[in-house]
């Protein structure tokens, strides 16, 4: 691939994530351009943009997501390159095409490589003979009921049923016996078809307390492809992460190779470019599964670079530009330890509802190790249009339990009034045992979380928790279908539908 130097890169997404691929470029040299829509107007990523281009009303459909506009910005300012972000399309296959087309560089892998790790049974199958372990099931989508009873006998109760166009956790049903199987089976193909307009599903033994941990991946267009560690994201509600930390609590170094290794093979097997992150699943004796690759910068990506002194976004212009990898895996080494908390204008006491208004104050902490990603300031009304995401609290210490120290202290230090946030559940999390040991699996929430807990950090909201109390019984879940919020998610979820 020939080189081709970036002079002007054109950023598609708003909020912290813009903001922070623009800082990025700038310190490169590069001249940013900001897409922005009615309700951005007045963001600071708009402002700190070389250029602002207007491109439309505030829903996203209207806006982030029309690829027309977005490349008729690139031509109109003959912009070099396109920094997806995450979420909007940033794995959108059609959008890296189009831009492809006109000769503008997409900041991330092939067009082929993000349709094949889009879909997860094309995923499965890619892996297949590159030695990366798989959770047992089908080898593809299920054809009927008779082959899902078979794999089901064979693999044994409870089994997974997810979607092959889901993902992150949507489209997946556990069924804990036989009895169960024909109505999930039903169910997750037409859900599947509902929300993704595509029935295919497929069966997996269903892990139970798994860790979440996902594997930083960085590769070249020369061939070379390095694995950046890991990051644990176990603590999620609703498949939302919470908290993120790097490296795991949990991982030896012989663990930490083998999975990194199994990770750089993923990316091999799709011959991929840029920045990635591979998903594995950890079971409670150690084994590790691969889950998905997400083919884009994601929002925890800030505890890698705390841990490898390493800027995620310089380093996918550079491959973006045809430059080799600065390093090799050996030269690469974690240097103490980072954790994440995301803030969200959601209310903890109100089962994390969003809870939209102006920030009537802000103000983020600052000090030794504390990194804050934000898009917001003192005085702006967050746009109930989008992900309700605050800011990003980064920590960083010589220790985990320093890194603990310092979040917990930055997050005393955080002022924001007008808005309830998640903060006090991330103070919470920080609190609790089971995190501060290091031994948490994806069923965190769910088994410690009680909107009561918050009472005795937050004395003042006595009375609202208090309120909640009351409504707070768990209701009894005797079928033997349950989506996965419900067994994984906190009880009072149930009482909503
Ligand atoms: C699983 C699983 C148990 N067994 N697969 C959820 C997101 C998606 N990437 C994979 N997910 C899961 N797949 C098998 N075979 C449990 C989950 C899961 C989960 C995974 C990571 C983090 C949080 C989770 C919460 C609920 C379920």
């Amino acid at each position: 691939m020939a080189k081709k130097k970036i002079k002007k890169l054109l950023v598609a997404n708003r909020g912290e994530i813009a903001l922070r691929v623009m800082r990025s470029a700038r310190e490169m040299g590069i001249s940013t351009v900001a897409v922005y829509s009615e309700a951005d107007r007045n963001a600071p990523f708009v402002r700190f943009a070389d250029e602002a281009v207007f491109i439309g009303p505030a829903p996203s459909k209207e806006s982030y997501l029309v690829v027309e506009k977005l490349v008729g910005v690139c031509k109109d300012l003959k912009v070099d390159a396109v920094h997806p972000g995450y979420g909007f399309l940033s794995e959108n296959g059609d959008f890296a095409r189009a831009l492809e087309k006109s000769g503008i560089t997409f900041v991330g892998p092939s067009p082929e490589a993000m349709k094949v790790m889009g879909d997860k049974l094309a995923a499965k199958e890619a892996v297949k003979g590159f030695g990366v372990p798989l959770v047992p099931g089908t080898e593809g989508a299920v054809s009927g009921l008779d082959e899902a009873i078979a794999v089901a006998k064979t693999i044994k109760f409870p089994i997974l049923i997810k979607a092959a166009a889901g993902g992150g956790g949507k489209g997946m049903r556990v069924v804990v016996e036989e009895a169960g199987l024909k109505e999930g089976l039903e169910r997750a193909i037409s859900e599947a078809q509902n929300a993704f307009g595509d029935g295919s599903v497929f069966i997996e033994k269903y892990v139970a307390g798994p860790r979440h941990i996902e594997v930083q991946v960085m590769a070249d267009t020369h061939g070379n492809t390095c694995y950046l560690f890991e990051r644990e994201c176990s603590v999620q509600r609703r498949h939302q992460k919470v908290v993120e930390e790097a490296p795991s609590a949990v991982l030896s170094p012989a663990m930490r190779k083998r999975m990194g290794e199994a990770a750089v093979n993923v990316a091999k097997s799709v011959d991929y470019v840029g920045a990635g992150t591979v998903e594995f699943l950890l079971d409670e004796g150690g084994d590790f599964y691969f889950m998905e690759m997400n083919t884009r910068l994601q929002v925890e990506h800030p505890v890698t670079e705390m841990i490898t002194g390493l800027d995620l976004v310089k380093l996918q212009i550079r491959v973006a530009e045809g430059e080799k990898l600065p390093f090799t895996q050996d030269e690469l080494t974690i240097n103490g330890h980072a954790i994440e908390v995301r803030v969200y204008a959601e209310d903890p006491l109100n089962n994390f509802l969003p809870d939209i208004g102006t920030l009537t104050t802000y103000r983020p902490p600052q000090g030794p190790g504390v990194r804050v990603d934000d898009g917001f300031e003192e005085g702006m009304t967050i746009p109930i249009h989008y992900d309700p995401m605050i800011a990003k609290l980064i920590t960083h210490g010589a220790t985990r339990e320093e890194a603990i120290a310092r979040m917990e202290r930055a997050i005393d230090d955080y002022a924001i009034g007008g808005v309830e946030t998640t903060l006090p559940f991330c103070r919470f999390v920080m609190g609790h045992e089971s995190f501060r040991s290091g031994k948490y699996d994806t069923h965190f929430v769910r088994d410690h979380f009680k909107p009561e807990a918050l009472e005795a950090l937050e004395a003042d909201e006595f009375q609202a928790a208090a309120l909640v109390s009351g409504i707070w019984q768990a209701a009894a879940v005797p079928a033997a279908v349950k989506s996965t919020a419900e067994i994984d998610g906190s009880p009072w979820k149930l009482r909503r539908r």
